[in-house]
């Protein structure tokens, strides 16, 4: 059983972010999650662009961004200018009207295009951009903060996913309140890789 694991760097330790790094590269994370907030999609600031720009910087292994901004189109060139080829970029549709510009903006960047879906959005009103992306992060807490309960809803739309997942041509990721048990249940099933935050990997003290 192959998958990856991804470091959600909103609750990492900034006294010392270097070392943080170096310690999660170390201990075998697969990538770096940085989600990036504006505080209007959703109703939290949490990373910027500096931080993003640190963290590639720095570190060996991909960045995973997943953008909580309004009409990301906007600015996405400032957010690519900033990575490297290989890396993801998630948007989230309802974010935008016309998703898949965006995407296409991500792909003739050389990075790998993501959509994040929402709890409280259906596989439906999405479907079509399962064949334009790579990656679909499903979202089983409703995104703007760690440290929040899984949804058990959710569960059912995965189960949805993973019935699309080869003929559209897609891998399926995990970002919300990732338990050890979530991904001994989901990973066999063929969930790709999950994000690790309070609940499983920086712990709540
Ligand atoms: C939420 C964000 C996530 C969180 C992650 C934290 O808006 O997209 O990536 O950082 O879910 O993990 P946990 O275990 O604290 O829920
Ligand atoms: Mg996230």
């Amino acid at each position: 059983m192959q998958f990856e694991l991804m470091a959600s760097m909103m609750c990492a330790n900034y006294g010392n972010l270097e070392k943080e790094i170096k310690d999660l590269e170390a201990g075998g994370i697969d990538s770096f999650h940085i989600d990036i907030m504006d505080g209007r999609y959703v109703p939290n600031f949490a990373m910027s662009l500096n931080d993003m720009e640190y963290i590639t910087r720095v570190s060996t292994k991909r960045a995973d961004v997943h953008l909580m901004i309004e009409h990301p189109n906007n600015r996405i060139q400032l957010f690519l200018s900033h990575l490297r080829p290989g890396d993801t970029v998630y948007i989230h549709p309802e974010a935008e009207y016309h998703p898949s510009t965006t995407l296409q903006s991500i792909i003739n960047a050389g990075m790998v295009p993501g959509i994040a879906i929402n709890p409280g959005t259906s596989v439906e009103t999405v479907m079509e951009m399962f064949r334009i992306v790579k990656k679909v992060l499903v979202m089983s807490v409703n995104p703007g903060n760690a440290g929040q309960m899984y949804l058990p809803y959710v569960g059912r739309k995965i189960t949805k996913l993973l019935a699309l997942k080869e003929e559209m041509d897609f891998d399926i990721y995990w970002d919300g309140a990732c338990s050890a048990n979530k991904i001994l249940e989901y990973a066999p099933r063929g969930v790709k890789g999950f994000v690790l935050g309070t609940t499983l990997l920086f712990g709540k003290g």
